[in-house]
């Protein structure tokens, strides 16, 4: 296996140092992924997220994991679909190089992505999932694993596909 991983599954379950969180700009929680981090991190996550107090959408911060097996959350807020003429790819693309840059920072060489602004936010799914593989592809050497967890199956083909004409 390469070091990009593709699968389908549930984020909070994965071994990997960081996990990047589909973040709002408040660090507030919420619903999708966001929701599903924090239930499953405990509540050192959102303290911090407190303390920190916001983020711009395509930066990203990092915490603690708390309960999870990663060592660090990296947080981004993704952007709201606009229909793709208000900065959406820049951002989305910033979100991606942002949360890279957070990890090799810390040190850490493993990352797992969820689909960044594809739920609630409403990115186009082809879209998005080139934006974050193109990324991956750019600073795989800096990684040991960079993992996309897809929650459908629907994304999981996508993904795979997509990946198959990057990497080709
Ligand atoms: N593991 C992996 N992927 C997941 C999981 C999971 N446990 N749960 C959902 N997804 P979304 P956004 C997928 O809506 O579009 C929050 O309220 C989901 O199927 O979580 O960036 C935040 O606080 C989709 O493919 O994030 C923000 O307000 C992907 O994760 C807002 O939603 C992203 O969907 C952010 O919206």
């Amino acid at each position: 296996m390469g070091k990009i991983n593709i699968k389908q599954g549930d984020i909070t379950q994965e071994n990997v140092e960081a996990v990047v969180n589909a973040a709002n700009t408040h660090l507030a929680g919420g619903g999708g992924v966001d929701g599903a981090i924090h239930r499953a991190a405990g509540p050192s996550v959102m303290d911090e997220c407190r303390k920190i107090g916001g983020c711009k959408t395509g930066e990203a911060v990092i915490t603690n994991a708390g309960n999870l097996k990663a060592k660090k959350i990296i947080h981004t807020p993704g952007p709201v679909w606009r229909g793709g003429t208000s900065g959406e790819p820049e951002l989305l693309r910033d979100c991606y190089k942002n949360s890279f840059a957070r990890a090799k920072e810390n040190g850490l060489k493993s990352i797992a992505f969820p689909a960044i602004s594809t739920g609630i936010y409403g990115y186009p799914v082809e879209e998005a999932t080139r934006i974050a593989i193109e990324e991956g592809i750019k600073v795989q050497d800096n990684f040991e694993k960079i993992v996309y967890v897809c929650f459908s199956e629907k994304d999981h083909e996508v993904y795979e596909r997509v990946y198959g004409e990057l990497s080709s």
